[in-house]
């Protein structure tokens, strides 16, 4: 029974419409009369490669699609056969959607240019195909992630054009591919939930305006890296284990994110020895993640304390420390590190 119907509904009565995100999109997009349908067509075009990387994934073995590549990508991470898949997916369905005009993956060192403003360049589209694919082996749940981002026509380098504060984003989102294959939007109105449907090939509406709970004593962190985390991050660590906090870590940022908005919590990668200024990207994974955890109620901060969403990129690879989450234990987090 879809959330918003009420729980005691006789059976058989329809209380609920059934939306699938296209149509969904659509109903988003009739709000804006202006509107010519190319974001729509971008959102559209997300879902298809979603469904597509869904049944690779769900099939790595039988499909022989595990293992390594043999290239080492920008990361410095050896590339495995799954995150180029991904990666091709994504490029070749997005590449013919005419209104995008920069692509930028995590797997690729650079942006790739499709056309420039002037052309009907309206938006850039950034994405990180395959996060967590390391856990591919063992089944565990793995993830694209993607943003959209306004087209300056008046910004001449792909990088720069790219490189801007989150909260400039004009959609964000990730698709999960865990036990079941969910696809999390926002547009700014909200945040909402999808889940495929296989048997028909369609993304259905399962949860309207997800809102986070304020307080979890939930925290997912890395601890086997936090005798290298500032001082103030140990802190709160202590005092979380005084106060009873339970630990959930995956080591799938899409899957840990993704528990921490439907259940709340807080979410946690610090500064360490080996990343000392945060293992995250900043353009792919920290920003989309903040827009939607800020637009389901809660908060996301750095470090430092300061909002996620204000920081100024420079490279489009860029990384940093990141603390997202219920917002009443993103503030418990600040106290101690601000
Ligand atoms: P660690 C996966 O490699 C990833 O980029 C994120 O998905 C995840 O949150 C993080 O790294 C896990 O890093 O250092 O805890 O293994």
């Amino acid at each position: 029974m879809p959330e918003s119907a009420p729980k005691q509904a006789p059976r058989g009565v329809v209380t609920d419409n059934l939306v699938s995100l296209q149509s969904f999109i659509l109903e988003e997009e009739a709000r804006y009369p202006s509107a010519t349908g190319e974001f729509s067509w971008i959102i559209s075009a997300i879902s298809l490669a979603a469904k597509i990387i869904a049944h690779k994934v769900r099939h790595v073995r039988l499909q022989n699609v595990l293992g390594e590549d043999g290239i080492t990508n920008v990361q410095g991470e050896s590339q495995l056969h799954m995150d180029v898949i991904a990666n091709e997916v994504i490029m070749r369905v997005l590449g013919g959607r005419k209104s995008i005009a920069v692509l930028g993956s995590e797997e690729d060192e650079e942006p790739t240019i499709l056309r420039r403003g002037h052309e009907g360049g309206k938006y850039c589209v950034l994405f990180d195909p395959l996060d967590g694919s390391s856990n591919l082996d063992t089944a565990v749940g793995v993830g694209t992630i993607f943003t959209i981002l306004r087209n300056d026509p008046k910004i001449h380098g792909a990088v720069e054009t790219v490189c801007q504060p989150g909260h400039q984003q004009v959609a964000a989102g990730y698709v999960l591919y865990g036990s079941s294959t969910v696809f999390v939007i926002t547009t700014g109105h909200g945040v909402h939930m999808f889940e495929l449907d296989a048997a028909v090939g369609s993304f259905m509406l399962v949860k309207r305006d997800l809102q986070m709970p304020p307080k979890k004593k939930i925290y997912s962190v890395n601890e086997a890296n936090a005798d290298g985390f500032p001082q103030g991050f140990q802190d709160y660590l202590k005092w979380a284990h005084t106060e009873g906090y339970s630990s959930r870590y995956i080591g799938s940022m899409v899957a840990d994110v993704h528990r921490t908005l439907v259940n709340g919590g807080v979410f946690l990668y610090p500064p360490t020895t080996k990343h000392p200024n945060g293992k995250l990207r900043l353009l792919y994974e920290a920003n989309p993640m903040s827009f939607l955890v800020e637009q389901a109620g809660g908060s996301s901060i750095t470090a430092k304390g300061g909002r996620t969403m204000d920081i100024q990129p420079h490279e489009l690879h860029e990384r940093v420390a990141l603390v997202l989450g219920s917002r009443d234990e993103v503030a418990a987090v600040a106290r101690f590190v601000k």
